[in-house]
């Protein structure tokens, strides 16, 4: 997995081989309609995970009203949450020679075929929300998205607080809500919240059990009501997205339980309703993961394709929120 340092050090060199692609990309001709400015209008190759979540959802429209404002011709595909179809829309991206591609990798692994194609198209690439692995820093320019390590270390030490305002004392029996398997926001999230438990919890807070929900709603419930057979006296709930601790608080409600108060309940995205789930007391705090990436993204694109150098990875800021502040926020969530 690339952290932040690789990204760093790598960002001259890739940004400009990225870059340099992009001018000889110029070169080749484009069939797009034309924009103000008399330039060409930039034909940007999109594909997305699926629709598996809110916070996906407002992905996808993030993306698809900042092309519009942008005046791109966007061609976009959601893959349903499979690999091959991800691997074969950015096939038909380098068959139609468009001038950027864009995507948010479902897993970190087996890209580099791909990738290959479009560079030795000279078409560049460009992440978002989700990283790859690989060996070949040239394959892309640059990740516009998230620190998802860092969201679970914000899990972890939110939690902190949560416990302390329950007036929780003692063991903490912790139940984990993984995300996809594979996924780079699965992999790192788990990472980050084992981090602080090492560092600051060792003697205190144990994770029980702890199972992929694969990011969605039906997955929570379906987990959550499994760990509630198997371990009863679950105090907290960390779960890798809001969607999953939804589907869980419906599990957690059949079994005769509180959420929220029974089993504590932190989740990472921050979709409204999450929020909602917040205000109703039942999910105690949310670390916000931003899905509004489609403006960076289309500014990136833009600099991408004019050739310029950009940052190997463009983070998106976001915040922290416990309960009591979810009745205020609620209002000017835009997602
Ligand atoms: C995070 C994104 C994750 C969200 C989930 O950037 O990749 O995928 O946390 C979504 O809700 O399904």
């Amino acid at each position: 997995m690339l952290n932040r340092r690789n990204f760093l050090t790598a960002a001259v060199g890739v940004a400009a081989a990225g870059g340099l692609a992009a001018c000889a990309k110029e070169d080749d001709s484009s069939s797009s309609s034309s924009s103000e400015g008399g330039s060409k209008a930039i034909t940007l190759g999109f594909s997305q995970v699926g629709s598996e979540s809110g916070w996906r959802s407002a992905n996808t429209d993030s993306v698809k009203e900042a092309a519009k404002e942008a005046g791109y011709t966007l061609k976009f595909s959601d893959a349903q949450q499979k690999q091959e179809n991800q691997i074969s829309a950015i096939r038909s991206f380098i068959a139609q020679k468009v001038d950027v591609i864009a995507f948010s990798p479902v897993v970190v692994t087996g890209w580099d075929a791909v990738l290959k194609e479009a560079k030795a198209k000279k078409i560049p690439v460009v992440l978002t929300d989700r990283s790859v692995e690989t060996s070949d820093e040239s394959l892309f320019v640059t990740l516009v998205g998230s620190d998802f390590t860092d969201e679970g270390r914000r899990a972890a030490k939110i939690l902190e607080k949560v416990l302390e305002k329950a007036g929780h004392k003692g063991p903490v029996k912790i139940a984990q809500l993984e995300g996809t398997t594979g996924a780079a926001p699965a992999i790192e999230r788990a990472k980050g919240f084992k981090e602080v438990m090492d560092a600051d919890h060792k003697d205190d807070w144990k994770i029980v059990v702890s199972q992929t929900g694969d990011f969605t709603r039906a997955g929570g419930k379906q987990v959550m009501a499994a760990f509630l057979q198997s371990n009863p006296d679950i105090d907290v709930l960390f779960a890798h997205n809001d969607d999953m601790g939804i589907g869980a608080i419906q599990a957690i409600e059949a079994a005769g339980k509180k959420p929220g108060k029974d089993i504590l309940i932190v989740t990472v995205d921050g979709v409204k309703d999450g929020f909602v789930a917040m205000s109703e007391g039942k999910i105690n705090a949310i670390v916000e993961c931003n899905p509004l990436l489609g403006p960076q993204l289309m500014e990136v694109v833009k600099k991408v394709k004019d050739g310029e150098t950009v940052e190997r990875w463009i983070k998106t800021k976001e915040s922290d929120f416990m309960q009591d502040q979810a009745k205020e926020a609620l209002p000017t969530r835009k997602y």
